[in-house]
């Protein structure tokens, strides 16, 4: 994990630009005159090309990468910070990040958004039965780790 300060005084909307992929700690402090509070989130900056569209098909699986099962994915292994991506084909077969999320030693549990078999000219998600693509973000390398990993889908 990379973590990040800056000082903002006097700003009602502070803002920073993260330059590279990973997971980062993002706290904002307001003081005033009857005190000061800090509220942090944890934020997830993407891969390049690991966009993941809004899925409006209803159709949602549900995959785990499990804390103890996996320690690495198609050979590499997996460390706390790193970013775990699930592709999907599109109709012209190109791969779509499906979603992702940091693995950070705990299982990680992502919806993926799965195709509406109704809309037959858009390919949405997965379809039923369908191979996935995983790629492994190494956050500390910024680089996508290769080989792919093909895995069969299980749905349920
Ligand atoms: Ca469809």
């Amino acid at each position: 994990m990379e973590f990040w300060r800056q000082s903002n005084f006097g700003s009602t909307n502070p803002s920073h630009t993260y330059v590279n992929p990973g997971v980062y700690e993002v706290c904002l402090t307001a003081t005033g005159s009857c005190g000061s509070d800090t509220t942090c989130q944890s934020v997830v900056i993407a891969p390049p090309g690991w966009d993941v569209q809004p899925c409006n098909t209803g159709i949602v699986h549900t995959v785990a990468v499990l804390s103890d099962a996996v320690t690495s994915i198609g050979g590499q292994p997996l460390e706390p910070g790193d970013l775990v991506g699930f592709f999907h084909t599109d109709a012209s077969g190109a791969n779509i990040c499906n979603n992702f999320g940091a693995w950070l030693g705990a299982a990680l549990t992502l919806d993926l958004c799965g195709d509406n078999p109704a809309t037959a000219a858009v390919k949405e998600g997965y379809a039923f039965g369908e191979n996935f693509l995983v790629k492994v973000w190494k956050t500390m390398q910024n680089i996508t780790s290769s080989p792919a990993t093909y895995l069969k889908m299980l749905w349920g």
